[in-house]
Formats: structure tokens, C-alpha cells, sequence
């Protein structure tokens, strides 16, 4: 059953959708480089306007679809998304945000266009309390959950094609509930599972790799360094930022290691992600304190993001602010950042050696 701020919330949104204000064609934007917690919660809140409130609704993102996975996401279950390079701001009436909030700098709505509604679960920004309608849900896993539960409480079935799309944000976005979540995220997934599509699933989790995927890859375990429990890696330019994260979750699997940090450049930003082991930590503050005023970002507890400009656009410069961010991280961490040297993955020693 969704939970009563649902049913609440569905309502605060009806007298919203009766006023006549609200109409006019309506624009679902996700954050930049959206991950499928963003794209399916933003198709799932498209399908809400479209059928329950007979808005017509365009579902956009900012950036880049980059990771295989997410690609196979969109196209497997048919998921209608437009770039925002595409899109005539002067089209729409109204704005909804999704995993994301104004002022968070990761999403491509315009300052003068604020949204009628949010949906998220990162803290509540002072900008969002000015929104007409907003849902954000700190202690929920994901935002699709939350979305997932108005659809529930308007009666509306999802669509097979949904409900995988949402069973797949849930389970990559808490990691198979190995990261953090709420007791509504697995209830949630309990009730989509057996209405999704378990072979589009399978092929979505093992998606075909573009070499370049292993380029990055292995410029990353070339790079890799480490004091005490931190592991670190910095790499060169990306072809897109999603990578970054990724490589960030697999550095956090070595054992013996509880933090993690990738940086990667694309285009003049250097992107930043950190992961944690110890759920009491929060890795969105200690990344907010990483980038000071020079960039932006936040997260939750286990996991944060975030990028910041390079000076001047001069990437010759990138890699010495990259290490200076891992050093400031191991210090952070207590760590002695003098001690945060290069780990040798290298073959195996030769016979005789
Ligand atoms: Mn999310």
C-alpha cells in the first residue's frame, strides 16, 4: 500500500491539476546524465500527467545517456525521452523536476522558469520550499519508488514496460538493497516485480560494452592509489561522465577498503564521485566540503557526486586539482594524504623473479 503522505500528496496534487493554471503542455525534466532512477521516475511521473490528469507531457534530460546499462534501459523498454537541445523552452507552461531540485546546478532548467512540482530524495533545498507542489523523501532509496507510489494510489496499473523500468531504478539504485533504503523501497519492488519483463531485466543488467568502456577501465587500475582504507583513482579525459561513478563502486569492492573516489574529465569539468562502506557516513557533506564554492554536488550518505570547472578551461591544469582533491579527501578521512600512493596492479611476476 502506498503510505498515507501519498494519498495526501495525490490529493494536493488534484487541486493543483484543478486549478486553471495548470494547463498547457508540461515538461518532465531529469538531472544531467540521468541514471535510471531519474529516467524512470520521470517516464512514470509522464504517464501520471498523461493518463490520470490528461496533461500532454514531454519527458526530457540534460547531458549524456552514457552508461551501457542506462542505454539498453531507454531502448529495450521504449522509453520516450528528448534532449533538452532539442526542446523550445517557450513550449511549456510548466516544469517538473525529478531526482533533482533548482539551485542544485545539475539540471538544465533555466533560473527564470521555476518548476510546479518536485519529486526527489537528496536534502530538501532552500529553493525548492517555494515550489507549488513538492515531494522529497530523504530517507527513500529512490525517487522512482515515490513516483511509483502515486501511480499505485491513482489507481493507474503501470505498464509491463514501467514496472521493469522501476523495478531496475530500485534495484541499481540502492545497489540490491545493499545501499541505503527504505522498508517502502522493498515494498515497492515486492509488489512491481512479478509485472515487470525479467528478460528485458537480464538484458538491460548485462548490456554489450563499447571498447572504450575498457579503455577507461583499465586507465583507471593503472591508476589506482591508496592510504589505509581510501582508494583513489584520477583519469584522463572520459567520452562520458557516467563512468566515473561506476568505476567509483567498482574501486569500493577491493577488500579491506571502506571509501572510495574517481575523478575523470569531460569536456571543462573534472567529475567527481565518492563511495562509502559505513553507513552512518555522509558522503554528500564531505563532498560538499571537497568542492567548496569551486563546484557543485551533494548526495546521500553512502554515495555523492559531483563535478567542478576547470580553471580557464585549460586542461593541462585538471590533473594536479584532481590529486588535490584526493589528498584533500585523505585528509578529510584523517588519512596522511603523504601516504596516498600508487598500487601496483600489474601482471604477476615472472617465473623466477
Ligand atoms: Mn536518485
Amino acid at each position: 500500500m502506498p503510505t498515507q503522505a501519498t494519498f495526501e500528496g495525490l490529493e494536493k496534487l488534484r487541486e493543483l491539476m484543478s486549478r486553471k493554471s495548470s494547463g498547457g503542455r508540461w515538461l518532465v525534466l531529469t538531472h544531467d546524465n540521468p541514471d535510471p532512477d531519474a529516467i524512470s521516475a520521470a517516464a512514470a511521473l509522464s504517464r501520471l500527467l498523461r493518463v490520470v490528469f490528461k496533461r500532454r507531457v514531454t519527458t526530457a534530460y540534460g547531458g549524456i545517456i552514457g552508461r551501457a546499462e542506462n542505454r539498453e534501459m531507454v531502448r529495450v523498454l521504449g522509453i520516450r525521452l528528448s534532449h533538452v537541445r532539442h526542446l523550445n523552452w517557450k513550449h511549456y507552461r510548466h516544469f517538473a523536476l525529478v531526482d533533482t531540485q533548482p539551485t542544485t546546478g545539475n539540471n538544465q532548467l533555466p533560473d527564470e522558469l521555476p518548476p510546479t512540482i518536485v519529486f526527489d530524495h537528496h536534502p530538501i533545498r532552500k529553493a525548492t520550499r517555494s515550489v507549488p507542489f513538492v515531494d522529497v523523501r530523504t530517507e527513500y532509496g529512490a525517487t522512482a519508488t515515490i513516483v511509483a507510489e502515486y501511480l499505485e494510489a491513482s489507481g493507474l496499473q503501470p505498464s509491463r514496460r514501467t514496472a521493469t523500468a522501476l523495478v531496475y531504478a530500485i534495484r541499481s539504485e540502492t545497489q540490491d538493497f545493499g545501499r541505503e533504503f527504505s522498508s517502502a523501497d522493498r515494498e515497492m519492488f515486492d509488489r512491481l516485480y512479478p509485472q515487470c519483463d525479467t528478460r528485458a531485466l537480464a538484458r538491460i543488467q548485462l548490456p554489450r560494452l563499447p571498447l572504450s568502456y575498457f579503455r577507461t577501465l583499465h586507465e583507471a587500475l593503472e591508476n589506482v592509489q591508496s592510504v589505509s582504507t581510501l582508494v583513489v583513482s584520477h583519469l584522463g579525459a572520459v567520452d562520458q561522465p557516467d563512468i566515473v561513478p561506476e568505476i567509483a563502486d567498482l574501486l569500493l569492492r577491493i577488500e579491506g577498503k571502506t571509501w572510495s573516489l574517481c575523478t575523470g574529465v569531460h569536456g571543462d569539468r573534472i567529475y567527481l564521485s565518492i563511495r562509502t562502506t559505513n553507513p552512518r557516513a555522509d558522503a554528500g557533506r564531505l563532498m560538499r566540503r571537497l568542492l567548496g564554492r569551486r563546484g557543485k554536488g551533494g548526495g546521500h550518505g553512502m554515495m555523492a557526486g559531483g563535478w567542478i570547472d576547470i580553471p580557464d578551461g585549460d586542461r593541462q591544469r585538471a590533473r594536479g586539482l584532481q590529486e588535490s582533491l584526493g589528498s584533500r579527501l585523505a585528509k578529510a578521512l584523517k588519512k596522511n594524504p603523504q601516504r596516498l600512493t600508487r598500487v601496483e596492479i600489474g601482471p604477476p611476476p615472472a617465473d623466477g623473479e
